[in-house]
């Protein structure tokens, strides 16, 4: 899929950085005479990564080559077929008619999906979402109800610590529960080379402990791996947080001095002795009890969760009593600490040493009427509904605008999101590929993609306030200019300019803010954007960067300059006089649902002995890198994982076809052993598979587990985020 190298052209090499996924690599691309991305790989100078990157960073050129790679936007005409059509064209057609439905329908008949390039690209997730506020869109949903929603109902029932938490490089223990960031690359042990960055971790002492019913690539180097049953978190986290409290390793004046609710919380983790949770969950007491003492002696360190434990039904209580662990443990950077990363693209701040009250989980307007059981809440609306809210009769619901993401293979229930695509008066897709879901949408607002547009670490560097594993441990900061030209003959524009466009020809202001997601308890810094005379994507940049720790115009200027570990030390600073706030460890929102779990394992189902877990495949992100074969050699498909045991009982060997039933749907996939899982389980990634109106073909394009997930069942409270992870599920041989 490269083009064809031509050895007269010459070749140079740029720096940059990769923005496929949130580990942000920095990469060296080189680019042909005609500004033609031919090859990529580490960036072997950088101090932090290190030259880390991957396979999928290794082809990010050929994602801008791709014959498959849209050239021009595309409209859809009325005998339903594609056609190129010219970007301003475009936007002044989909202006136009979003225009007529609103002033039709009023501002709830337009809703938005923003999908994982949304956040990942900063000028696209500031503009778009200044466009929003402009259009006072209320309708917003986004791939984080259907990915770890429990972290924000969990912070909002908890409250923060604005000192934040201890960074993975400076900690003596660290717990993950349902994530594999060897592979994920994200969220729990550094991105920047993180199996290099464990190794040197663990040489000076961190014990790492892992939560997952899988021994994952990360569990392999674990100090200790529980392996529990999926679905059964809220009982280890119990377990773990009532041996701390019964071998009296409270950090008893931390407690005392900013946290309520903690006899509220002793009294509901008590059932959880060490054998009860062996029997919910099937984990050696033993182990168990170790992971306690090594996780509340170590002085600094935090526990964190991922994917496989928010898609297992119990996202906001596992994700609160992660909190609370942290908290009770004293795991925090206290007054006089100093703050391994303050920031370098970030909003300036301060860090005192205290702690920001709870926060309303919910109540945030009305709820979506195909939903009345999900009043709108912290995490946002609930994307695995918006299927139905589309579809139901009283919807105000008339057009969808995409950004970044591909519904079709991300979201549950692929074939109900079809007739929901498919019943919409006008579907907007911001998307470089002709995706499933681009299939159906009747505009395609093609993009150039990041090669060949100024970038910088923002989105990354911002992920601390999702959780303490993510984000830089060092103050590092990346800035790169467009490094590739578009395609010859391409008629794009950036994601943002999509928005801006669209703004102009609506006659709206923009009102452009720093960051990508607002670091609570610190104001974001706010610009108008210049409506008369379109600013650069480099103008942009510096808006969202607007009071940064480090003008970004420095690293412009200074592109070898990554590090800043020469600024000026930020220290934990002492709270503020009569600060009184306190964090919640006995928030009975959250600790009801542990009463709930306590009655017994609500998502079994007769006739559905296997459960079908979540995760991750190294080559591929999400839906991203399905169709290129280089990405998908390994499998050529997402194999349906499962012990060897089980294949054998099953009398199925490698390579040979499964059928998997749930309560809800069915698919086909590939079977693969995989000797490090728990029995009676299979394990598959998501965003495989196809359009579900065509034939599939599990060895091909893979089958989508999404067809197995029902969005009226077993969904969370709060997000709706369905039972994605532990789904009960049959198999046979197909
Ligand atoms: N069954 C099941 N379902 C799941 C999950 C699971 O574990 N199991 N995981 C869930 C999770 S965690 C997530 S985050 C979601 C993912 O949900 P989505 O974000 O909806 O899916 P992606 O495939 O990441 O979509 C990214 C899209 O952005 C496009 N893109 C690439 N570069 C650019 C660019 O520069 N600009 C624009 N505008 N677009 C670009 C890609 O072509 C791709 O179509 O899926 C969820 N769905
Ligand atoms: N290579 C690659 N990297 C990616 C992505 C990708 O598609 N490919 N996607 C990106 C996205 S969108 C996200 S959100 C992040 C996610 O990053 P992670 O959250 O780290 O995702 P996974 O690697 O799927 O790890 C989830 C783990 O949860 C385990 N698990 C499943 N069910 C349960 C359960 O009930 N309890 C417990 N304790 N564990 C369980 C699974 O076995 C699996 O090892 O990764 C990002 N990075
Ligand atoms: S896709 Fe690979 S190279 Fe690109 S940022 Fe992620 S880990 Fe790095
Ligand atoms: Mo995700």
């Amino acid at each position: 899929m490269t083009p064809e190298q031509d050895p007269a052209l010459p070749i140079s090499t740029k720096k940059t950085l990769c923005r496929i996924c949130t580990a942000n690599c920095p990469i060296l691309v080189d680019v042909d005479e005609k500004g033609r991305p031919v090859a990529a790989r580490g960036d072997k100078s950088n101090p932090h990564s290190e030259g880390f990157f991957c396979l999928k960073g290794k082809h990010y050129p050929d994602i801008h080559t791709a014959d498959s790679r849209l050239r021009h936007s595309l409209v859809r005409g009325d005998d339903g077929v594609h056609a190129p059509i010219e970007a301003e064209r475009a936007m002044d057609e989909v202006a136009a008619r979003l225009g007529a439905i609103l002033d039709e329908h009023g501002r709830e008949s337009v809703a938005v999906y923003m999908g994982t390039l949304f956040y990942q690209l900063p000028q696209t997730a500031s503009v778009a979402t200044a466009w929003m506020d402009a259009l006072r869109l209320r309708l917003r949903f986004s791939s984080g109800t259907i990915d770890q929603p429990g972290k924000q109902t969990a912070a909002a029932a908890h409250g923060l610590w604005l000192a934040g938490s201890y960074v993975f490089d400076e900690s003596d223990t660290w717990m993950l529960i349902g994530t594999n960031p060897l592979v994920a690359i994200s969220g729990g042990v550094p991105h920047a080379n993180p199996a290099r960055r464990l190794k040197r971790a663990q040489d000076r002492g961190l014990q790492l402990i892992v939560i997952d019913p899988r021994r994952t690539e990360t569990a392999r180097h674990a100090a200790i791996h529980l392996q529990p049953r999926p679905g059964s978190d809220p009982a280890v986290l119990a377990g773990l947080i009532r041996e701390i409290i019964h071998a009296g390793l409270v950090d008893e004046a931390f407690v005392r001095e900013h946290v309520d609710g903690f006899e509220t919380l002793r009294v509901a983790v008590e059932p959880y002795t060490p054998e009860r949770v062996a029997e919910r969950a099937d984990v050696e007491p033993d182990a168990l009890v170790r992971a306690a003492h090594v996780f509340a002696r170590a002085k600094k360190g935090a526990a964190t969760a991922g994917t496989g434990a928010n898609m297992s039904g119990w996202s906001n209580v596992t994700e609160y009593l992660v909190l609370c662990l942290n908290t009770i443990c004293g795991h925090y950077r206290r007054e006089g600490d100093r703050v391994a990363n303050p920031g370098v693209l970030t909003t300036r701040r301060t860090f005192p040493a205290q702690a920001m009250a709870p926060y309303p989980v919910d109540g945030f307007g009305k709820p979506l009427v195909s939903r009345p059981d999900l009043p709108p809440a912290v995490c946002g609306l609930p994307t695995s509904a918006l299927a139905d809210e589309i579809l139901h009769p009283e919807s105000r619901i008339k057009a969808l605008v995409t950004i970044g993401g591909n519904p079709m293979r991300a979201w549950p229930d692929p074939k109900r999101t079809r007739r929901a695509l498919e019943a919409l008066e006008l579907h907007v897709c911001v998307e470089p590929r002709l995706t499933d879901t681009a299939r159906l949408a009747d505009y395609v607002l093609a993009p150039k993609l990041p090669l060949e547009t100024p970038g910088c670490s923002l989105s990354t560097e911002n992920l601390f306030t999702v959780s303490p594993a993510l984000g830089y441990t060092e103050r590092y900061g990346q800035y790169a200019p467009a490094v590739a030209e578009p395609p010859e003959g391409s008629d794009l524009r950036e994601d943002w300019q999509y928005f801006y466009g669209l703004a102009k020809r609506m006659g709206l202001s923009l009102d452009v803010g720093a960051g990508v997601f607002p670091i609570m308890g610190c104001p974001t810094p706010r610009s108008l954007l210049d409506m008369q005379h379109e600013p650069t994507s480099d103008e942009i940049l510096d808006l969202v960067t607007k009071d940064a720790w480090i003008p970004l115009e420095r690293l412009r200027r200074d592109p070898e300059r990554v590090l800043f570990e020469d600024e000026p030390a930020v220290f934990v600073t002492r709270a503020a006089p009569l600060a009184a706030a306190r964090l919640d460890v006995g928030s009975a929102l959250m600790l009801d649902e542990l009463r709930d779990f306590a009655g017994g394992d609500r998502f079994a189902r007769e006739g559905y002995d296997y459960r079908l877990i979540s995760r991750r495949m190294p080559n591929t992100f999400n839906s991203v890198g399905t169709d290129i074969d280089a990405l998908t050699k390994r499998y050529g498909t997402n194999p349906a994982f499962m012990h060897p045991d089980d294949l054998a009982a099953l009398d199925l060997e490698r390579g040979d076809l499964v059928r998997l039933r749930s309560p809800h749907g069915e698919l086909e996939a590939v079977a693969w052993p995989d000797p490090d899982l728990r029995r009676g389980l299979v394990s598959m990634c998501h965003c495989w598979g196809a359009d579900p109106e065509d034939e599939a073909d599990a060895r091909k394009t893979g089958a989508n587990t999404g067809l197995l997930i029902s969005v009226e069942e077993d969904c969370a409270r709060f997000s709706g985020i369905p039972l994605m992870s532990a789904l009960p599920v049959h198999i046979a041989p197909a």
